[in-house]
Order: C-alpha cells, then structure tokens, then sequence
C-alpha cells in the first residue's frame, strides 16, 4: 500500500471514529445547563409509546407490543395498511395533560416515531405518516405540543434510530430483517440524511422542545451513524434541547443526560445495560413500564401496583435519577383506566411526599436493600421501603447526627450511632405500607 493511500486511510478512520461517537468539543450553552437543572429537579416523566402497533395490540403475546411487526415478522407492504385503520377519535390531549398533571408528572416524552418508522407527526421527508396516511389525519404531535404548552408542561420527543420501514436503513441490523420485504438497493447515507430532515423538522416546527431521546443504535452498533453531525444539527437549532440515547453505553460528547432503561443506574437486571461509568454532574433518568410492555398490549395485565412504581421512583431518586414511567395509548386515543388509576395513586402521595422527591439529589447514603436517601437545602430523608425489622442500619453519616424525626407526625425516631454506622429504630406502629420517611437533623 502507497503512503498516501495510509495516510488517507487514518483520515478517514479519525472522521469515521469521531463522527461516530460523539458531537466534538460540545460545550453545553448556558440554557443547556439550566435545562439540565430543571430537568433534574423534575424527578417525574411520562413516557408514551403511542404507533400504528397499538391497534394490534399484543397480539395474542404478552411481551409483544410495539416489536409485533418484527417479532411477527409482518412485511412492510402489510404493516402499512395499519394507517389506514387508525383513527383516534377519542383523544382528548387536554384530558392527558390534565391527568398527568394530577399525578405530579412534570414532563412527557412521546414517541415521534418508532421501530416501524411512522412518524406520528406531519413530516414532509416521508408520506408514512399520521396525516397523509391514516383516516384521523391530523398531526399528534402537534396537538399534544400546544396542549403541553398551554397547562406549562414540557415534550420531550422520543426518536427512534432503528427503522424498519425504510429501505436506506441499510445492511440491515439485528432487527428488522429479510422478511419486511425492502429493496437491497439501498444507501445508509441517504438513510442518516432523511433522519436528519425528520429531526430538523421536529425542532423547528414545534416550538421548544425539552429533549430528544433516541433509541435504536444498539440495533447497529457499528455502524457510521453520524452522531457528531445529528448532535450538532439539533444543538445548533435549538442550544437548550437535551439529547439522551438508549444506546444502553456510556455517554458519548453531545449527549446532555443519561438513561437506563427498566434498570436503576449502575444496576444490569436486564442484561444489556453496559453503562460502565456514570458522571457526576449529568442528569439521569431511567424509564419503566407499567405491565410488560411498552405499546398499549390487550393481553398484558401484569400491572406493577403504585406502591411498587413509588418505591422505585424513590429508589431512582436515591441514585440522583429522574423516574420516566410509560403508558401505551389505546388505538381510540385513550390513556387505560388501570395506567390512569395507577398514575393518580402516585399524585396522591406526591402531593403529601413530593417535598422529599423533586428538586432534591441522591442523599447522603446509597440506595441498600432498606430504601433510599434523598436530600434538598441541608434537609437529609431517609425513605424505608419493605423492610419489617425494627432496627435497620443504614450506613455511616459524615457529620454527627443530631436528631431523627418522622416526617409524617414529627415524632421522634430513636437512633444509635456505631462504628458500622447509623441504626434507626422503626416501630411496627410507625411503619407505612409504601414509605416510611425520616427526617434526618446534622
Ligand atoms: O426497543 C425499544 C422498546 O420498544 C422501547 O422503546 C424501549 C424504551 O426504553 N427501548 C427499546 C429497547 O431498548
């Protein structure tokens, strides 16, 4: 080989590697970094995974939803008489904003476009969309937005990477294979240009727009997605839009907070959570879903109760994390009366607890098997979630402990400092089924 063919060839590595991984020396605006508080601060999402796979609902399989055309493997030019069907003529975005409201959710993320590559909004890139495709042809996205806007909520927009419509999403990834039945005659290039449209679109046509969450590059994760290039294009659009990606790693520059999806950060029950380091100042956020899945699913009524989705909300608090929960909106453009009943229970008690959840930081001892600690303004709470002994260590303190209280009645909580640490004692009287909350006194 020539020396001018390797010194090419390292060039093209260098803008391979750095268009790959990161937007270049990103140095967040200052509205960036004010978002970034507010959004900390936040503590609560709703996360809606809303598509045309809501109409099949489950399809006779428990943990399939919004995966229904791959897991069925459904070619695109069936898949695509699914628009034609849809018409949500029940969806009311005031009641959605309203409700999520009551629940004491304080942003939602919605998807624009999943997996199967619909854009639920009115792209001009692609026809597959709800306006010119589907019976109800109006723009959801739209209507939410102005609904969001107007009850002083803010939309962040969930954008999937991976598609499974589009035929430039080519070679084809661990998804979406053979049997969707597209053209080989294809260019990636192409593909990363029209998602760049799309989001040029979604930034500009929208207002404000609290974030994009992309989800999808685990599905090549390899490939030249050209993240610099997107990251600086919504960047330069829009400087106070925070970027997070599902792409279950570490964070890559240009991404402004950092996501764990159904895993508390640091933890990998699911097995493909890799984030090896988490960095200190960055927002952190980890999504959740209400049964199983994440599509509205018919057959799926494994529900997780409020009482459980509080006590991880706590516990993702006790990490510094922000708690997206999701609900997959009905094909009638309904919220389900058991996700609305749940994320009302969750209000209820945010708005008797809610002091020790938004606006704090991880507290002063991590997250154990006995709870959490949260803390805001020099006030320190212990929260115990399911534990029945009457002592409970908790971990050593920095400073001494003055005093211990219950946050509920102000009583007193007795306390014993050892050399292992702090030993609260509960009381079985003074438990409470979800939380019992202590006010700690340094
Ligand atoms: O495949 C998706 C899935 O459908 C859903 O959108 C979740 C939400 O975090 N993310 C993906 C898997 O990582």
């Amino acid at each position: 080989m020539n020396t001018k063919k390797i010194i090419a060839g390292i060039i093209f590595a260098i803008f391979l590697s750095n268009s790959l991984t990161a937007q270049t020396d990103y140095k967040p605006t200052e509205k960036n970094l004010q978002n970034r508080e507010w959004f900390k601060n936040a503590k609560f999402g709703l996360f809606i995974h809303w598509g045309m796979y809501c109409q099949l609902a489950g399809g006779g399989d428990k943990g399939i939803a919004e995966w229904i055309m791959n897991d069925k493997k459904i070619p695109v030019v069936e898949y695509e008489k699914l628009a034609t069907f849809f018409n949500p003529t029940q969806f009311n975005p005031a009641d959605w904003v309203s409700m999520v409201k009551k629940a004491g959710i304080k942003y939602i993320t919605i998807t624009t476009k999943h997996h199967e590559g619909f854009a639920m909004y009115d792209s001009k890139a692609s026809d597959y969309n709800v306006v010119k495709k589907t019976p109800y042809g109006k723009d959801i996205i739209k209507l939410l937005k102005d609904e969001c806007d107007k009850q002083g909520i803010k939309l962040f927009f969930y954008y999937s990477q991976l598609d499974w419509h589009n035929t430039d999403y080519f070679p084809r990834g661990r998804t979406g294979q053979d049997f969707t039945g597209r053209s080989e005659n294809a260019d990636w290039n192409k593909y990363i240009d029209y998602m760049n449209v799309q989001l040029n679109e979604l930034l500009t046509n929208y207002g404000e727009v609290g974030g994009i969450w992309f989800d999808g590059m685990w599905d090549k994760p390899n490939a030249n997605w050209r993240l610099g290039e997107t990251y600086s294009l919504i960047h330069r659009i829009q400087n106070g839009t925070l970027i997070g990606s599902n792409h279950h790693m570490s964070l890559n520059e240009g991404e402004d907070f950092l996501m764990f999806e159904r895993d508390l950060p640091g933890e990998n029950k699911m097995g493909f959570n890799q984030t090896s380091s988490i960095p200190e100042n960055v927002p952190l956020e980890m999504c959740e879903t209400m049964n199983g899945s994440w599509g509205y699913n018919i057959v799926d009524n494994n529900y997780k109760s409020s009482s459980e989705l509080i006590q991880t909300m706590v516990k993702a608090s006790g990490f510094g994390a922000n708690f997206l929960l999701n609900t997959g909106p009905m094909p009638n453009g309904k919220i389900q009366p058991e996700n609305v009943d749940t994320l009302l229970k969750m209000g209820k008690w945010l708005e008797k607890y809610g002091e020790t959840i938004y606006g704090t930081t991880k507290g002063p001892i991590k997250p154990a098997y006995w709870g959490a600690t949260t803390q805001k303004n020099g006030n320190v709470w212990v929260h115990i979630l399911n534990v029945k002994d009457e002592n409970i260590l908790i971990g050593k303190l920095s400073k001494k402990l003055k005093s211990a209280r219950f946050f509920d009645d102000h009583s007193n909580t007795k306390f014993k400092e050892t050399e292992f640490g702090v030993i609260l004692n509960i009381p079985k009287e003074k438990r409470k089924p979800v939380d019992t909350i202590i006010e700690l006194e340094m």
